[in-house]
């Protein structure tokens, strides 16, 4: 990726399509004369106030034809995204109109940016780090609010900051032993027993934040909950009535649904991804037979099951068959039909599965629905605390791991009675993986991966 900086880049930041308004953006030194000589405002260039609209015309400055009405705003470096000279032109969101300004801007100077490009300038001119960076694009791409929620405040900084503090008790702890090496006499000595307790509680935060990232692959790709249970229990009523949209057919036909259907509900922000499948039971064709293998296949993979029953009608051996083949997953039952007249045994179901909760709903009348949303969230849901970090990529939960490897290195020596200068010594090699976590070490190739995950124009 090209990386000069005295480039001004320009490309369109709004989403590919017809739109509202669109916007073209600019980032470099010449952005305001490039963005003047493609769009004409009233007001003469040395007056042009800071972040507000201007309106004006989108020009082709050669034929001095007008294309469109909009309205140019300029953000006086370092007071802008990349902390350089930005303007962005917003007019109607035509691509036609869109790719013609680029074009004009082209011509009259700017170069068009590469993906993530902006970005990059925000980060090698010191306004964000890499995580931050990440952050960024994690919020754009966040397919639930729980997402868009943790990397809002990792772009804000609180990841960074998290890591910086680490660092820091990384380098004060190495100052002391350092120190202590150096003036074994004065009361600056530490004992084995003072860094082990800084260790050991670098160690335990370290350890809880890589294991985070469970949860924020969970978040990411979202939960799998599959629903389950015996033919005509009204599987894919339930199916329809969570997604609020009649995609799977429902007929009074045991049988009627063969291969699984998979679609995606956010439930209070949590994006959870709801498979409808083949009914348990006695196959009358051989697809429904497949079907029904290959729902045991994705249910026994699930972050959750919904063991459905038909309410109105008696327990039968196929309900318990399930039930104790999925012992071990996490589950809900569910009770369906109960706007008819009762006919299972609750109690007897329930002994079976002790402590599992349970619900009665009406996927028809959609009785308790908004209670069994409730409880998938409770049961399924990684329990976010608020004020918790969640890692979200690999290449961070391996950086983090590194850290931690070095300092476990660092205790493990200390407890065999290695010396003050061994232990710092295996202290200190957290230290690159820290500065790899954040970008203060720079790798063209990882910067590139980061980057080019980016749309073109952020
Ligand atoms: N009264 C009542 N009928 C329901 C309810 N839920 C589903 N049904 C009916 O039960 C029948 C079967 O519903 P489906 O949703 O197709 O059941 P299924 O479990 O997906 O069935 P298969 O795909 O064949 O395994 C249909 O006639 C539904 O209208 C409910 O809550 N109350
Ligand atoms: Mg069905």
């Amino acid at each position: 990726m090209n990386q000069t900086l005295e480039d001004t880049i320009i490309a369109i930041s709004t989403p590919a399509g017809h739109g509202g308004i669109g916007i073209v953006r600019l980032s470099g030194p010449e952005a305001l004369p490039i963005a003047r000589k493609i769009f004409c405002v009233k007001e003469p260039e040395q007056n042009i106030p800071a972040r507000t609209m201007c309106f004006g015309y989108l020009l082709d400055d050669e034929s001095r034809e007008t294309l469109d009405a909009g309205y140019l705003c300029y953000f006086p470096g370092p007071y802008s995204y990349t902390r350089e000279e930005v303007v962005e032109i917003h007019l109607h969101g035509s691509p036609v109109l869109l790719n013609e300004a680029v074009r004009l801007g082209i011509r009259a100077g700017a170069r068009p940016a590469h993906p993530g490009e902006f970005t990059l300038r925000a980060y090698l001119n010191g306004r964000i780090d890499v995580i931050q960076a990440e952050a960024i694009n994690d919020l754009i791409r966040a397919s639930s609010l729980d997402q868009a929620r943790i990397s809002f405040k990792q772009m804000e900084g609180s990841l960074s900051r998290k890591i910086a503090s680490a660092r820091e008790k990384i380098v004060d702890l190495l100052t002391l032993v350092e120190t202590s090496l150096e003036f074994p006499d004065e009361d600056t000595e530490i004992t084995p027993e003072q860094i082990r307790t800084v260790l050991l509680d670098l160690i335990g935060d370290l350890g809880r934040l890589a294991s985070s990232y469970e949860q924020g692959r969970a978040l990411l790709e979202g939960l799998t909950v599959a629903i389950l249970g015996r033919t005509n229990v009204g599987k894919s009523t339930l199916f329809n009535a969570l997604l609020e949209e009649e995609r799977a057919i429902v007929t009074p036909y045991p049988g009627t649904t063969r291969d699984f259907i998979r679609e995606n509900i956010q439930v209070d922000g949590v994006l959870m991804k709801l498979v409808d499948m083949a009914g348990f039971g006695q196959a009358s064709h051989p697809v429904e037979e497949e079907g029904i293998l290959r729902g045991q296949k994705l249910a026994e993979k699930a972050d959750g099951l919904l063991v459905v029953l038909d309410a109105s009608r008696e327990e039968s051996p196929e309900d318990f068959l399930l039930l104790n083949k999925f012992r071990n997953k996490k589950k809900l039952l569910v009770f369906n039909k109960s706007d008819l007249k009762p006919a299972i045994n609750r109690q007897k179901v329930l002994d079976t599965c002790p402590g599992v909760s349970w619900v009665e709903v009406s996927a028809l009348t959609g009785k308790n629905l908004g209670q069994l949303k409730k409880m998938m969230l409770e049961t399924f849901a990684p329990q976010l605390e608020k004020q918790e970090e969640i890692i979200l990529h690999q290449r961070q939960k391996v950086l983090v791991d590194s850290i931690k490897n070095s300092l476990e290195n660092g205790l493990k020596l200390l407890d065999e009675g290695a010396g003050e200068e061994l232990v710092a010594e295996a202290i200190r090699e957290a230290l690159p993986a820290i500065g790899q976590l954040t970008g203060e070490i720079r790798n063209q190739e990882v910067l590139d991966q980061i980057f080019n995950r980016f749309c073109i124009g952020k």
